[in-house]
Formats: structure tokens, C-alpha cells, sequence
């Protein structure tokens, strides 16, 4: 990609940012860098609105962020379960009908530094975003090359560089996903997708592991078979979490009213209750919401602390399906789908 190609973009950053893993300002405040991923810090979202700032979404990179151009890319629809191969332009995808969809990515291993023993990047609860992603149903672009009756699912790849031994990063959904709510998106609030995020065109799988989500979309072949593919994590629909908008370890002061706010979410349903204790869990205080935010719920409770010293703060939420965060989640071998309730630390000065 020559600079004539980069300044048609506007808003990408210069060619000597092009090997940092991510593109976008990681300032410290806002997050906590993992090698090539960065978790959003949970006192970032305190006093934001429903959706997380594109400036402070987590990043999931598997090597690093690509500067694409959005005049040559180009969208490969090929397969034995399609009637046959297509390309579309970004023109194309622009002028399809759009839709607006509210949801949630989040990274199967959000939250893995909190299982009791654990291998791979240490995700805090940092690794979830909820955007209004804007763009064409996949349904509808499935459409323009025709599925056959007997495709059964979808592979989505990337147009980044591939993982070594791994190759291009992908990921497949049932034929039953892909035509239900998954969307290309080709913006994210508002704005066109930041290169971080997949510009020029990404999948939004909503309820799903992170990874089905596949930014920089290059590719979608359709099969009439299973796929296979290195970055499957075995796991499909999110669990339950909840996280309070404060620091880790957080610190109030003492005998003054303090409200504790925070966000709980699941990726199988709506969330119905959420509850919070401030004494280690002797006592549960319902706390408020508004009802029907479906991507994530965010919540409050007020609390006045009468003792001076370290304690925690404990959330636990109930999704529509009835499924509870449980007490504690005993070890997994790859660390994915925490949803235990977590003693956030806090000091009372
Ligand atoms: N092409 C491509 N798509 C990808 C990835 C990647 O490395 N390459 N990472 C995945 C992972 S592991 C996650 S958790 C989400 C993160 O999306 P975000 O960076 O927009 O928050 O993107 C997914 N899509
Ligand atoms: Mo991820």
C-alpha cells in the first residue's frame, strides 16, 4: 500500500505506526496492554454512556492491526453451499439496506486471570466492548450469491497477517447463526470502523465468543460440511458476567454515600436481576436497572460504608434463561468462560 492510498483514508494513522500491534492511543488510564491485546480498564466506562467509546473498546489482535484500503478491498463469497462465487466492492456493501444492531464482543477469555489457575493472556474483566455496529445483514449479502439447501455453515476469515503454523485467522458459525442476527458491519458508533476494529467491513456475531466476530472480512466460504479451524475454542454462546466501574483495588471514603455502579451481561439473553454485597456476601442488595438493554445492563446501588479497612465488593447477576453467575468456576484448560462472582478489593479510607 503506497502513502497516495493511506491519505484517501482521512483518519489512519502514519506509516510508522504500521507494526504496533495496534494502530490506536493505548494510554494507561483507559487500558491494560497484553502483548498484542489491550483490555479496556473497567474505571474507564464510569460516567460513560450505554455504549463503550470506540477510544477506550478493547482490542483482540492475533498479530496485529492491518491498514486496509477501502477502494481495492474487496469481499470473496465462494463455497460448495453457495450457487456460486461472488465479489463485492465496499460500494457494493454500502449499497445494500443497512441495519443498526446494539452488541456486545467479548473475548472468550475475558477474565481468565480470575480462574484459580491459569495458561494465556491474562485477561482481568476488561475484555468486552458493546457498540451500535451499522451495516448489511449477513443474511442479505448470503443472499446476492444464493446458499443451497444443504450448506450448513459459514467460515469467516481475516485479511491480517496470518498466525504462523495457524494461517489466516478465522472462524465458522452454523448456517442457522449466519442467517439469524449476525451483521457486516462497517461502522461502529457512529464513525466508520477504526482500523482496530476491522475497517474496512467486520462480522458482528452477537452472543458469541469474540473470535466468530472476524475483523478486516476478506473472505466467507460457505460449506456443505463442518469446518475446522485452529482458532475454534470450543465454545460458542458467552456466560454470564458482571463488573463494577471502579479500579482494582478501588478506594472510598468512609461514612459518606457512595453509588457503586457497574454492568452485568450474558451472551444467552437478556439480563433479569442483578444483585450486590458489600459485607462479603452475608447480605445482597437488589440493585437498579432499567429493563430490555439487551447487549449488556448497566446497574447501580448506593452504599455507605461504616467500616474503615480492605473488603470486597461482590455482583451477581441472573440472565432471562435463569442461568446465575455461580460462587466460583472451577479450573478450565484453556481459561475461557469465566463467570464466577468476583470479590472486587476495595479499601475503605
Ligand atoms: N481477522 C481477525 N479477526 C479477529 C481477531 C483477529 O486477530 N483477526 N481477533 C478476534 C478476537 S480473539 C476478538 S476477542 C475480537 C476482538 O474484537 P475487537 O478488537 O474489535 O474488540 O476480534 C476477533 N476477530
Ligand atoms: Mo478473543
Amino acid at each position: 500500500m503506497d502513502r497516495t492510498a493511506l491519505c484517501t483514508l482521512g483518519d489512519i494513522a502514519p506509516l510508522s505506526a504500521h507494526r504496533r500491534p495496534i494502530v490506536k492511543p493505548l494510554p494507561g488510564d483507559l487500558f491494560t496492554v497484553h502483548g498484542t491485546d489491550a483490555e479496556t480498564r473497567w474505571e474507564a466506562m464510569a460516567g460513560q454512556g450505554y455504549h463503550t467509546p470506540n477510544d477506550r473498546f478493547f482490542v483482540g489482535n492475533h498479530t496485529a492491526t492491518p491498514l486496509l484500503d477501502a477502494h481495492s478491498w474487496r469481499l470473496r463469497l465462494h463455497g460448495d453451499g453457495l450457487e456460486g462465487p461472488r465479489s463485492l466492492t465496499y460500494a457494493d456493501l454500502r449499497g445494500l439496506p443497512a441495519r443498526t444492531l446494539d452488541a456486545a464482543i467479548e473475548c472468550a477469555g475475558n477474565g481468565r486471570s480470575l480462574f484459580p489457575g491459569h495458561d494465556g493472556v491474562p485477561w482481568g474483566l476488561g475484555g468486552i466492548g458493546v457498540a451500535r455496529w451499522r451495516g448489511v445483514p449477513l443474511k442479505a449479502v448470503l443472499g446476492l450469491a444464493g446458499v443451497r439447501p444443504d450448506a450448513v455453515e459459514v467460515l469467516a476469515t481475516g485479511l491480517d497477517d496470518p498466525v504462523e503454523g495457524q494461517g489466516h485467522v478465522r472462524h465458522a458459525i452454523p448456517l442457522s447463526k449466519a442467517l439469524d442476527d449476525a451483521l457486516i458491519a462497517y461502522e461502529m458508533n457512529g464513525v466508520p470502523l477504526p482500523p482496530d476494529h476491522g475497517y474496512p467491513a467486520r462480522l458482528v456475531v452477537p452472543g458469541w465468543v469474540g473470535i466468530a466476530s472476524i475483523k478486516w472480512l476478506g473472505d466467507i466460504e460457505v460449506g456443505t460440511e463442518p469446518f475446522t479451524s485452529p482458532f475454534a475454542t470450543g465454545v460458542t454462546t458467552l456466560s454470564v458476567k458482571s463488573a463494577f466501574e471502579l479500579p482494582w483495588p478501588a478506594t472510598v471514603a468512609h461514612g459518606r454515600r457512595h453509588v457503586l455502579r457497574g454492568r452485568s451481561w450474558s451472551g444467552r439473553a437478556g439480563i433479569a436481576k442483578v444483585e450486590v454485597s458489600t459485607d462479603g456476601g452475608r447480605t445482597w442488595q437488589k440493585a437498579f436497572h432499567r429493563r430490555g438493554t439487551r447487549a449488556w445492563t448497566p446497574w447501580h446501588v448506593e452504599w455507605c460504608p461504616r467500616e474503615k479497612g480492605p473488603g470486597v465488593l461482590l455482583a451477581r447477576a441472573v440472565d432471562h434463561n435463569g442461568y446465575r453467575q455461580p460462587e466460583s468456576k472451577p479450573y478450565h484448560h484453556m481459561g475461557n468462560l469465566f463467570d464466577a462472582i468476583v470479590a472486587h478489593p476495595v479499601i475503605v479510607e
